[in-house]
């Protein structure tokens, strides 16, 4: 199957265009997807603003879902028809971390942030996170796309891919929260209030979610939060207040900024640990003293893509969320056209709402 897709490319830093691309063919390991739902995730406003530095030109969006359309001659596991989630980090199954059973630390995707794929008027174009869909129709090996079942809302399936798994991932696997534990977040984006929606599930309690913006405290509270602050207050003192004194057991910071993460690790108790789940440019520095660092025993880490496996976890996440016991419709806040995608950037930067979809009818050209 040949033709153009219609895409948003980012052209340059802070320059975007709707443009239609012709993609690969589909090789004997790959299948083609019509993309249906697409969220717009901060990682791709670093991409078009520069912070992570991509290839440009490049084709936006790494968090989504569709259905396939296509699938090469050496693709048995997959049929035109199914749904499924894009993934924007398939291990390669074979390096030393993902055989050590840490895929989200496999080699092959070290420092992927742009891929070669696709043209526009015989000009290569990349792709955001080697996925780009923002995008009517993906080409992808068939082990970036995880089979989910067809129940489950594709636009609630596409956060799957990328905030949902990183949010919850965070709590549930990077820092294993239990029952009864004290949990904070700050930043309420996509990751963070799946972060929130995760403590929650562990059954945490207090759930504390501290943002800039007092517009996210009902999207907090909707998805599990038990207490809500923003800056305007001693956010560490009031923490304490509210721990007994001590501080939260884990403290998750999904911003990526040098103040909040040195916050979310004065926040956590003597002891607890702070998750860096947002990424920040090369630019900022944390800073933190020798003695501070030995006194409060705090274990600082990050959590990269939820510290889990997306052919594992992206079917146990539909399961849980077609089962009714996680409510994810709270995260989509506004479902928009690939033409709208400046204004869901211009929200992201204002803080309001949390995820922008993109929603494409699947009725256009292949
Ligand atoms: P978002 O822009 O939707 O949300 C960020 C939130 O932070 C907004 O609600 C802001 O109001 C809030 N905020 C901004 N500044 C402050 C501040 N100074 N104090 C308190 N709140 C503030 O982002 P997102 O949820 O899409 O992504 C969050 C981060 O997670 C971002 O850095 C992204 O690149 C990163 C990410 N990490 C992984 C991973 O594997 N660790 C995966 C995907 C995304
Ligand atoms: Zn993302």
């Amino acid at each position: 199957m040949s033709g153009t897709s219609r895409a948003v490319l980012a052209t340059a830093v802070d320059t975007l265009e709707v443009v239609d691309v012709t993609l690969p063919d589909v090789g004997s390991a790959d299948v083609r997807v019509e993309v249906r739902a697409a969220g717009v995730c901060h990682s791709d406003l670093s991409l078009l603003n520069g912070t992570l530095s991509p290839t440009f030109p490049v084709v936006l969006g790494h968090e989504a879902a569709g259905v396939v359309v296509e699938t090469g001659s050496g693709v048995l596991d997959l049929s035109p028809g199914d749904h499924v989630v894009l993934n924007w980090a398939p291990p390669c199954r074979t390096c030393w971390f993902c055989l050590a059973g840490e895929p989200w630390l496999c080699q092959v995707l070290e420092g992927v942030v742009s891929v070669p794929g696709g043209t526009v008027q015989g000009q290569q174009v990349h792709t955001a996170l080697g996925v780009g869909a923002f995008c009517e129709h993906v080409v992808l090996p068939a082990r970036a796309v995880v089979p989910v079942p067809a129940e489950l809302p594709l636009d609630v399936a596409a956060l799957l891919g990328c905030a949902v798994l990183t949010g919850i991932g965070a709590v549930r696997q990077t820092a294993r929260v239990r029952s009864g534990e004290s949990v904070a977040v700050w930043g309420l984006g996509g990751v963070g209030l799946s972060a929130v929606a995760g403590a929650r599930w562990a059954g945490a309690a207090p759930i504390i979610a501290v943002d800039i913006s007092p517009a996210k405290e009902p999207l907090a509270r909707a998805l599990g939060a038990t207490h809500f602050l923003t800056p305007d207050v001693p956010v560490t003192k009031e923490i304490r207040r509210l721990t007994g004194g001590r501080g939260v057991d884990h403290a998750f910071e999904c911003i990526g900024r040098p103040d909040t993460i040195r916050t979310a690790w004065q926040a956590a108790r003597r002891g607890g640990q702070a998750v860096v789940v947002g990424v920040g440019p090369r630019s900022s520095e944390v800073t933190f003293n020798a003695l501070e660092l030995f006194h409060f025993n705090r274990r600082l880490t990050s959590s990269v893509f939820g510290s889990g496996d997306p052919a594992r976890d992206v079917p146990m996440l539909a399961e849980q969320v077609l089962a009714g016991s996680l409510d994810l419709e709270p995260l989509v806040t506004s479902r928009i056209s690939l033409d709208e995608l400046p204004e869901a950037f211009d929200r992201m930067r204002a803080g309001i709402g949390a995820r922008s979809v993109i929603v494409m009818d699947g009725s256009s050209r292949s």
